[in-house]
């Protein structure tokens, strides 16, 4: 299978990660979103993945798609399973406003681009309370909350100083193989 994406991307690294962990055939396609050219997928977007006949264009379906094709399970619980989407949402509003602010906004002001400020900071400090889990047994929770603080510090995008658990994820994160090679190295 084919997972198009960058290498940058928080959403293709958690991809990556989950294809790295299946055993599965797959290859990466490097693309680039700001290039002239259209990606084939209606999001515009990176992730997509195809298999086949199937097209996935978020990366939620696509590691779903991805552990239970290698027999592996996708989070089962529905607290987990909101961590997960806040880690999203978070994702989300960050690298809105970095692609804003790249295009030459000024975020401070215009009052949704703070109001999206506003949801990083109180999303930062809910997933700085969630329990931590053992080194080796992230779960893809886990997973989605360490490549979205991982890239808010690649791109400088926000602080966790003072957030000590996000801390300590990341520093469980890192003992993981699959993680620590799907670090993104190109500041591109
Ligand atoms: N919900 C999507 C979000 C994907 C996403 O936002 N990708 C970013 C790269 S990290 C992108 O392609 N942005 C380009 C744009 O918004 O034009 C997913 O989970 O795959």
């Amino acid at each position: 299978m084919k997972l198009y994406g960058s290498f940058t991307s928080p959403y293709v690294r958690h991809c990556r990660i989950a294809l790295m962990q299946s055993g599965l055939d797959w290859e990466m396609v490097e693309l680039d979103i700001h290039g002239n050219e259209a990606p084939g997928t209606p999001t515009l977007r990176v992730p997509f993945l195809e298999d086949g006949a199937l097209k996935l264009t978020d990366s939620t379906p696509i590691v779903k798609y991805v552990r239970e094709k290698a027999g592996q399970v996708f989070i089962p619980d529905a607290q987990d399973l909101d961590r997960y989407c806040l880690a999203n949402t978070l994702l989300d509003s960050a690298i809105n406003l970095f692609l804003l602010e790249r295009s030459g906004l000024d975020l401070n002001a215009n009052a949704y681009t703070r109001r999206q400020q506003l949801r990083i900071e109180r999303i930062l400090a809910e997933l700085d309370s969630a329990p931590l889990p053992q080194v080796g047994e992230l779960d893809d929770a886990d997973y989605r909350v360490a490549v979205g603080v991982a890239w808010g510090q690649f791109r400088n995008r926000f602080s966790i100083d003072g957030r000590d658990n996000l801390q300590r994820l990341l520093d469980i994160a890192d003992q993981d193989p699959t993680f620590a090679d799907s670090a993104p190295t190109i500041s591109a």
